[in-house]
């Protein structure tokens, strides 16, 4: 007998951990604000009360299921207290809705909507408290904040990072980092999962989309776009499809009718990046030098290992991410081939991330004041550009990218999920030490959701140990350990968001761990569906060495694909 009762229906128990999962199991949707399976149990928002027979109203998702439970999701007595609670939030949250970025993924404004709120009771809070657009990725408005916590659990628990907190007492509690500074002024990584979590538009990825429409409708620049490797897996859901489909084609054709001139790949950059960071690794692990080598194509974890272990600067690899190897090559050689100056070919970024917008702005990625990416748009940027233009996007005949940027191989869009760094580099690290063909591509021992990943890989005789780390809580508790002496390898992957790219906080909502799975899964058959999936055999990427990179020198090639962390 492991039985339930839900509106005096059975339900069969399985080992669920609240009562929140069997009462959505049993496909009710109960609300919640504060409710993330990822985080820690908060039960403050007190949407997902319920009446349990014999012990009144209960929070669902801090109540354990016991068998014999008689449960009721939807008394009027509930009704009430639900309504009640939202017209108390809605009384003192900005209701500006039309102008909010989170307009269409408000849980608030859903929820408000749901529960035919047509009125609210009681009068509206008067001050506006200002808000916080000091960083270049985030905004942040408490005037639209409900304090369910959930971005101070993530920033702490999952991020381990602590820079958002509640702060007064009573009705001036709200959620700020410490000392009411602004976000640029703490140790903000820019990862933006605050964001992905946040219900409201309290916290959202900054908005680009005024510039890139104003360049769009500049006749004198040309306007080109590279898009990242896990956008390809995540646009799709903005369009009513699901997490893992690969929408790359039809991405394409509704880039060209908002008037990009040139649709490229940010795997291609991701294909000159292996090679560069393989031979980095390789001399390294040679000499025995500065190992382990982490990977440094995320910028929340860069601005991380710079605010927190400056010790292992000189252990990150030198290669600049694929998004500034991109900008970097398209403003010195395209753009001369085109005839036109840097400064009037635009790079337009699409990135799964808000750190991206971060690190396009950094100074080692700007010469003579032009920047190598002009600017970062989101994947829910971009599919609200495409909403914007009347764009019908289920209904684009898929088209091809624009070459030569826009080809690459599998191991370049393995970028976008975690542990693709790491097999992309291994793929290439194999022949190159080897001078053999390696047959299987697929390093399964990287791939998947686990926080940290260990592998150990036999490459010519010699064993090659790699980590591979998501999430900064995970790199923090990696690092304590490789710091002790604990554990040791030669190559360490770090991705600063939960899942890799494919989790970025800039993807679609939910951006949860199904959906995040989803995408990593659309992340290898993409790879599988690609005829080529070592990046040096990619056919563009050694015409682009003998016709660009041969005629420069060591010192010209360094400037041009690599950089120098935390000077
Ligand atoms: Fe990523 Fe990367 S994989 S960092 O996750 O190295 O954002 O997708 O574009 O630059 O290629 C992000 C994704 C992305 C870079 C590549
Ligand atoms: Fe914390 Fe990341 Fe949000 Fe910054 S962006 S407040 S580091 S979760």
């Amino acid at each position: 007998m492991n039985q339930i009762i839900i509106n005096n229906h059975s339900y069969e128990l399985n080992g669920e951990e609240n009562l929140l999962k069997v009462i959505r199991k049993a496909g009710i949707e109960l609300p919640t604000f504060c409710y993330h399976s990822e985080l820690s149990v908060y039960g403050a928002c007190r949407m997902c009360l319920v009446e349990v027979e014999g012990q009144g109203i209960v929070a669902a998702c801090s109540t354990a299921p016991r068998p014999g439970m008689k449960i009721k999701t939807h008394t009027k007595r509930l009704q009430h207290i639900r309504k009640m609670a939202l017209e108390l939030l809605l009384a003192n949250h900005d209701r500006e809705c039309t102008t909010c970025e989170r307009s269409g993924s408000c849980k608030l404004q859903d929820l408000a909507e749901r529960f035919g709120i047509k009125e609210i009771r009681f009068g509206q809070r008067d001050q506006k408290l200002p808000i916080d657009d000091s960083s270049p990725s985030l905004v942040r408005d408490p005037n639209k904040c409900i304090l369910c916590g959930d971005c101070v659990r993530m920033c702490q628990e999952v991020q381990g990072i602590g820079v958002l907190d509640f702060a007064n007492r009573g009705s001036k509690v709200m959620v700020t980092p410490a000392f009411n500074k602004q976000l640029a002024e703490v140790d903000c990584v820019n990862c933006g999962q605050c964001a992905s979590v946040c219900p409201t538009g309290a916290l959202v990825v900054k908005s680009e989309r005024e510039e890139v429409w104003e360049a769009l409708q500049d006749e004198s620049k040309t306007v080109i776009v590279q898009i990242a490797p896990a956008v390809r897996v995540a646009i799709g859901e903005e369009f009513g499809g699901k997490p893992g489909d690969i929408e790359l084609g039809k991405l394409a054709a509704a880039l060209r009718r908002l008037g990009f001139d040139k649709v490229f790949d940010t795997s291609f950059a991701a294909d000159l990046t292996v090679m560069e960071e393989t031979r980095e690794f390789i001399a390294r692990f040679k000499n025995n030098e500065r190992l382990p080598i982490f990977t440094s194509c995320c910028p929340a974890w860069v601005k991380y290992a710079e605010q927190y272990h400056s010790d292992l600067l000189d252990n990150l690899s030198s290669c600049k991410s694929p998004q500034q190897m991109f900008g970097a090559v398209v403003k010195r050689f395209y753009a001369k081939e085109l005839g036109i100056e840097p400064k009037d070919l635009i790079v337009v970024s699409l990135m799964p991330c808000s750190a991206k917008k971060f690190e396009a702005r950094r100074k080692e990625f700007s010469h003579n004041g032009v920047r190598d990416v002009d600017y970062v748009l989101t994947t829910q940027e971009i599919a609200r550009m495409i909403k914007e233009a009347g764009i019908i996007f289920d209904e684009l005949e898929i088209e091809s990218l624009d070459l030569p940027f826009g080809f690459a191989t599998g191991a370049g869009v393995i970028f976008g999920a975690t542990g693709g760094v790491a097999e992309a580099a291994l793929r290439a690290a194999y022949e190159m030490l080897t001078d053999k063909t390696l047959e299987d591509v697929n390093f399964k021992a990287v791939r998947g959701m686990e926080g940290i990943k260990e592998a150990t890989v036999n490459l010519n005789g010699t064993d090659v140990k790699i980590a591979v780390v998501h999430g900064l809580g995970n790199v923090k508790k990696l690092l304590k350990k490789i710091k002790s002496g604990e554990v040791e390898y030669h190559l360490v992957e770090v991705m600063a968001c939960p899942g890799g790219c494919v989790g970025g906080a800039g993807q679609p909502f939910p951006n949860d761990t199904e959906a995040r799975k989803e995408r990593a899964a659309g992340i290898y058959r993409a790879d599988r569906m690609l005829q080529i999936h070592k990046s040096q055999d990619s056919p563009v990427i050694n015409e682009f060495y003998q016709k660009h990179l041969a005629k420069l020198s060591h010192d010209e090639i360094h400037h041009l694909l690599h950089t120098n962390y935390g000077n």
